[in-house]
């Protein structure tokens, strides 16, 4: 089933660390051999061997409207042909900017970079520069890219400090980074007490997909903002994930919280490299060339990136946004059948598009519940579908996409799968 792609893992790993240029594609948590990936159409991905699958990665977000939808793809073949990058103003990179403004609840001002990591590390920078604070609090269990500010483990209880989680990250970095738990809003009013007057910024995703799909638990982000409002912290939501997927205007729109600075990335840039951070007028005001805040990149705004990112959110209007709705809830409800009919300790959350079914019986709020799972067995339910041609994402602590190319017969079809591979398992 994998002899191409395992031929190709040897002679990656010959020349990229792990033979992959993002380690969670190695598949080192659920063990066997990533396909390698050659095409993908709609839902649809297809590997070396041949093999189709139904995708529920979908690049990990951005082919919301599937993979290579022929709009986005004329598009970009049109923009390429007038020159792919110019390192000079365009209009398009207006269109999206006043695009996202107009979605995004509290965004009057964007910058347009190329990663989530970019977006991310640069609003910390944003928060600092307004603020003259040092310290922020991040939620363990929240991804926000590799920059050193984000590699940053749980330090004993007692320090309440972060220490680093890769080496390379300096302690000096590494102190300035603070934990608190998501969803425990006494967590992070206490971290502020013990560090009064110092914290620029709370960041966190509004709905966590980096530790599986877990949603806000009843007004904590209300609790959020108001704890922010009361110690003249920003609040940061990072949207990488969320943005423009739970709804038009993100998380902040489906939950009715507004930040004083976003971060977007992945549906934004429909599959190219463009991401973003944005906010309001006098926060986002401080960044170069307006403001002394220095951020900057060669390819930021690319006119092929920014097309791609044009053409996909003109294709996510409000019927779009229900399908991905009913599409997700029949999911969920399928496999919450599946879960009660067999009385298997699993457990699910969804929120729109996004979803994880989590190898555990108590219904996960925070990073220490899901570390809870029963990863061996979601090792075991993962290679079944992948055998099945459903590829998932190759991690309990990862979260689950669903695109307006999926349908109802798919989510049908994968439901079954989902019945036999379970079965497999259990
Ligand atoms: P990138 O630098 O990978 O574009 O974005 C970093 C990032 C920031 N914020 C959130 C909420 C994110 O989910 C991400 C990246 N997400 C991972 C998937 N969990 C990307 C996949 C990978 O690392 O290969």
């Amino acid at each position: 089933m994998f002899e191409k792609s395992e031929k190709l893992l040897a002679r990656a790993q010959k020349t990229m660390p792990g033979g992959v240029n993002s380690p969670v594609r190695a598949f080192t948590s659920v063990g066997g051999t990533p396909p390698f990936i050659e095409s993908a159409k709609g839902p649809y991905i297809t590997d070396a061997d041949g093999n189709r699958y139904i995708d529920f990665v979908l690049s990990w977000g951005p082919a919301i409207v599937g993979h290579a939808h022929p709009k986005v793809v004329a598009a970009c073949q049109e923009a390429v042909a007038r020159g792919s990058s110019f390192g000079a103003p365009t209009e398009r990179e207006i269109d999206l900017a006043e695009e996202i403004c107009q979605r995004a609840p509290g965004a009057d001002v964007v910058r347009l970079v190329c990663s989530g990591t970019e977006a991310c590390m640069t609003a910390l920078r944003v928060a600092r520069g307004v603020t003259g604070r040092d310290k922020i609090i991040k939620f363990e269990g929240c991804y926000h890219g590799h920059s050193d500010s984000f590699l940053i483990a749980a330090g004993s209880g007692a320090t309440t400090l972060g220490v680093p989680n890769s080496p390379g990250v300096t302690r000096g970095t590494a102190k300035d980074t603070l934990l608190a738990r998501f969803n425990d809003i006494e967590s992070v009013a206490s971290l502020v007490d013990d560090n009064a007057g110092e914290v620029a910024a709370v960041i966190l995703e509004p709905v966590c997909g980096n530790t599986g799909c877990l949603p806000p638990k009843d007004d904590f982000l209300q609790k959020l903002r108001k704890l922010c409002d009361d110690k003249g912290m920003l609040l940061i939501l990072d949207e990488v994930m969320t943005g423009f997927r739970v709804a038009k205007g993100g998380a902040a729109e489906r939950f009715g919280v507004t930040p004083d600075l976003y971060t977007f990335g992945k549906v934004v840039g429909g599959g190219y490299p463009l991401a973003a951070y944005a906010g309001k007028e006098e926060i986002m005001r401080h960044v170069a060339p307006d403001g002394p805040v220095y951020q900057a990149g060669t390819l930021s705004g690319n006119p092929v990136a920014v097309t791609a990112g044009l053409e996909t959110l003109k294709l996510l209007d409000d019927r779009a946004y229900e399908k991905l709705e009913t599409l997700g809830q029949r999911l969920a409800d399928g496999m919450d059948s599946i879960i009660a009919d067999n009385s298997y300790p699993l457990s699910t959350h969804r929120v729109g598009s996004m979803f994880s079914l989590f190898f555990t019986p108590e219904t996960p709020w925070d990073h220490d519940d899901v570390k809870k799972c029963d990863l061996e067995r979601f090792n075991k339910f993962f290679h079944a579908m992948l055998r099945r041609g459903v590829y998932l994402a190759p991690s309990q602590f990862e979260a689950g996409f669903l695109s307006t190319a999926h349908d109802d017969e798919l989510i049908d079809e994968v439901l079954h799968k989902a019945e036999e591979s379970l079965a497999e398992v259990f």
